[in-house]
């Protein structure tokens, strides 16, 4: 037996060993004998989290010191997964903890699997604001990410019967080795009450009283950089009821009333919000999103004041500089309160003169737009922002008239525009659509991929878009295209494959992710087509084996692993993907003897608790999944195919759906062949699993749409497989009037499948379950499903085509990775730190020390 990882640089092993032994003995109380593989972790996690904090707090002097600006991410999710490695890597004390554990007869990779999932987030936009905050240090930026330290994180999917169902996620159960609570600096957060105007005029200091208030108690966990001794800090906070909280009731004598009803106060902060692109207009999830905003701008304006100028030690008191210290970053509407909480600091407790206060607000602030779709745009009831929050709602229409008034002017003799841009709208329940605050009040905003921010000024918010156009605002409307951090997405998940492309081309790339550029020279050499090939290989046979191990499934490791993982929603069209494999079933069913490329379909995802069609979705491909895995005459006879024939035309087709989860994506992705991008053009704002993909060397299947467009403009429109209606045909056929019945009759092949689905081929014990689905597909099919079905089997005939020739498909594997370096979290986060918060990056310097 080796250590997992080669051969470790000896020095610092032992110390590495001397405080793991130290950590179970004092900070676990084991000893070797009764230390479950949960100690061991723990004493690991402990280790290297010693090893950061030398670091951590020589970072914050610096900053301290050097009082550059901050820049702070505001976001209601952090989708930060496991940390051990990921900190092993970034201090680059990965081979030494190998070597250490090893020592100690452990096995790291097990320790590694006893972490739990800090899963703080939905999908693509909470893992974008982990990547984030992992190239902010990356670059030297004095940058801090605020959230919401939820108790429960994103719920545990299970599959009972082919349907999804949940379960709290109680991540925090045996505690986190890397947080760190700081009741130090707790703050209050106040809600409800009534607000006293100064001579009724609502832009005078003002006072907010007899409200509810509630503690905000941070908790700090390091996000370092890599290989520069930069620890930045993201900060998360959790509620806690005051001291006096329902005191009223103790007074009355019912004191353990009064203890349990703690928990009202503490709820905030227990469950994140399981919807994605949905929004619900809860309650609660308003007090969460202007408790972190409040909490957070406490501490800004409190980091603020403190900071020095140059070396005098005087503190600030003035505000009109507080742009050129302070950027930050909304992502998406979620924390958009800050705005009016800004105003509102600004105003009545610091005594800013109001359109200064908002001058300030906006220079300081940028918006990030995440999705189009209109049922995801936040539009709070004014009556719940009233009670609530109504010094807020003040504000908000003090906002409003100036705006109007903007309005105005840049659109003389439009009434209209008055009404349709409005931050209140009128028809219906009277809403404040918190976009339209967040443009108002944002000096720049952003989309995030270059369709996706051309959607935007084009169509969803265009009158904004003009206004700015006419006002002289430039600069203003921006694109940031997305993008995921190297580290974790290729050097922490595919090891081996790292090591393959630094053998080529060294390992400036970890910090330079364009430099894979220069692996297009070795695209066609035979022998390193070959070693990448073995590399997918291992990585699928690894996969395989973990499955097979931890969910009970057997696949065949050299069939085509064509794989769909994402947040189950209708436009991203995973209703598509099993169509799809319906017409594979029937192409085989018709031709047991047909030449077919082998394929295991994985389809994962987690569907939102209310979000019916979408559990439909999942309990249909579970069903097609049992009947092709299953089929008595098709599974046996593909079984004699693959053995009379000498393994010369096998087929056999494998359709799993598995209970996802951020660590599965992190083991699919280097064994995914074929990775599916399949979303309705102009549906998906950029998405980021289709770049993890790529830089893993997987092929796409996708329609041009998000960040898809981009990865085919560096791939110069080859090696990727494009399909499908781009955005204008879109646009054009909703202009024409889309009738998918038109689509079913002119497809024998949609028709049959569906023709299937409906009369219960898939779901014998209850034939009808799918019929009324089919029925409303054929007559709204919202996402077009229908029209794009025959180009995408087309497609996908194309793709089982080339997979037939291994070296061309390698080759085409390895071009994806070359071209994967436009989509680094770094090159992002460059991005916004230079033309959105005004600061300098400094890559590769490393802080002192
Ligand atoms: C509850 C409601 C307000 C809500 C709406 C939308 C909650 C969460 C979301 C998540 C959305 C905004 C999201 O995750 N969008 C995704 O952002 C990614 C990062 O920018 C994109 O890559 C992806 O295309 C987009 O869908």
């Amino acid at each position: 037996q080796i250590s997992v990882r080669g051969v470790a640089p000896l020095e610092g092993v032992d110390d590495i060993k001397e405080a793991f032994n130290r950590h179970l003995h004092f900070t676990l109380v084991k000893d070797r004998n009764v230390a479950t593989s949960d100690d061991f972790y723990s004493a690991l996690a402990h280790t290297v989290k010693d090893n950061m904090v030398g670091r951590w707090i020589r970072t914050q002097q610096y900053y301290y010191e050097k009082d550059p600006k901050r820049v702070y991410y505001l976001s209601l999710e952090f989708y930060m997964g496991r940390t051990l490695t990921n900190t092993m890597v970034n201090l680059g004390i990965q081979e030494q903890c190998d070597e250490a554990m090893y020592q100690l007869g452990l096995n790291i990779e097990e320790l590694e699997e006893q972490e739990e999932d800090a899963g703080l987030g939905n999908g693509g936009l909470g893992r974008l604001a982990a990547c984030f905050l992992d190239s902010m240090a990356t670059l030297g930026l004095a940058a801090y990410g605020y959230g919401i330290r939820y108790e429960y994180g994103i719920f545990n999917q299970r599959i009972h019967d082919g349907w999804q169902t949940e379960e709290p996620d109680d991540w925090l159960r045996n505690g986190c080795v890397w947080e760190r609570a700081r009741p130090e600096y707790a703050v209050a957060v106040h809600f409800f009450g009534s607000v006293q105007n100064e001579n009724g005029d609502w832009q005078k200091p003002s006072k907010w009283r007899n409200t509810q208030a509630v503690i905000a108690l941070p908790y700090d966990t390091p996000t370092p950089g890599y290989g520069n001794n930069v620890v930045n800090t993201m900060r998360l906070w959790s509620a806690r009821a005051t001291r006096g909280f329902n005191l009223n009731l103790f007074n009355t004598g019912d004191y353990i009333q009064s203890v349990f009803d703690r928990n009202i106060a503490e709820n905030i902060s227990k469950v994140l919000y399981p919807n994605d692109n949905f929004f619900e207009g809860k309650e609660l999830r308003l007090k969460q999103e202007y408790f972190v905003v409040c909490a957070t701008l406490q501490d800004i304006v409190r980091r603020y004041k403190s900071s020095k100028f140059g070396c005098r030690d005087s503190v600030r008191t003035q505000f009109d500089q507080f742009h050129e210290k302070v950027a930050i970053q909304l992502n998406d509407t979620h924390p958009a309160l800050a705005i009016p909480e800004l105003i509102r600091l600004l105003v009545d407790v610091e005594g800013v003169a109001f359109d200064q206060a908002f001058e300030i607000t906006k220079k300081t602030c940028a918006y990030t737009n995440h999705t189009v779709l209109p049922e995801a745009l936040e539009r709070w009831p004014v009556k719940m922002l009233e009670n609530m929050l109504p010094r807020h709602l003040q504000i908000i229409y003090l906002i409003n008239a100036r705006h109007l008034k903007d309005v105005a002017k840049a659109f003389p003799n439009d009434s209209s525009k008055l009404r349709e841009m409005s931050l209140i709208e009128e028809d219906g329940e009277k809403r404040v659509n918190m976009a339209y605050l967040a443009i108002v009040c944002s000096h720049a905003v952003n989309g995030v991929a270059a369709i996706h921010s051309q959607i935007i000024i084009d169509d969803t918010f265009k009158n904004f878009y003009e206004m700015s156009c006419r006002l002289g605002e430039t600069n203003k409307w921006q694109n940031k295209t997305n993008g995921i951090t190297p580290r974790r997405w290729l050097l922490l998940c595919n090891p081996s494959l790292s090591q393959a492309i630094t053998d080529k081309i060294g390992d400036d790339w970890h910090l330079d992710l364009t430099k894979l550029r220069q692996l297009e020279e070795f695209a066609s050499d035979k022998s390193f087509i070959r070693q990448i090939a073995q590399i997918k290989q291992e990585n699928k046979e690894r996969l395989a084996s973990w499955l097979s191990q931890s969910q009970g499934i057997k696949i065949d490791s050299k069939a085509m692993f064509d794989i769909h993982v994402k947040r189950i929603h209708e436009y991203k069209r995973q209703l598509l993907n099993a169509l799809h494999m319906v017409h594979l079933y029937n192409e085989i069913k018709n031709n047991p003897d047909g030449d077919f490329t082998p394929r295991v379909i994985m389809v994962g995802g987690k569907a939102a608790p209310g979000y019916h069609t979408a559990k439909k979705i999942i309990k249909l491909i579970n069903s097609i999944a049992d009947i092709v895995n299953n089929d008595p005459i098709i599974g046996d006879r593909l079984k004699i195919v693959y053995i009379n024939n000498y393994r010369v035309s096998t087929a056999e087709k494998v359709v799993l759906l598995f209970c996802f989860s951020l660590l599965l994506f992190e083991k699919v992705t280097p064994a995914c062949d074929l990775s599916e991008q399949i979303s309705t053009a102009g549906t998906e704002a950029s998405g980021t699993g289709n770049m993890k993909f790529m830089l893993n060397g997987a092929l796409t299947i996708g329609t041009l749409d998000g960040a898809n467009v981009e990865m085919s403009e560096e791939l110069g429109g080859k090696n990727i497989f494009i399909f499908g209606m781009k955005v204008e045909d879109v646009e054009a056929m909703d202009k024409k009037g889309y009738n998918p019945q038109d689509f079913y009759n002119g497809s024998p092949n949609l028709r049959r499948a569906l023709d299937q689905i409906r009369a219960g081929l898939f779901s014998p014990k209850q034939p009808d379950l799918f019929s009324g689905f089919v029925d409303d597909l054929l007559k709204w099919d919202r996402f077009k499903v229908c029209a794009d079905f025959d180009a995408y089997v087309t497609c996908q005939e194309e793709v089982s085509q080339l997979y037939k020739d291994e070296d061309e498909w390698t080759r085409q594997c390895i071009m994806n990775v070359a071209a994967a370096g436009k989509f680094s979290s770094d090159r992002t986060i460059h991005d916004y730190a230079t033309e959105i918060w005004g600061c300098e990056p400094s890559p590769g310097q490393r802080i002192p020390g």
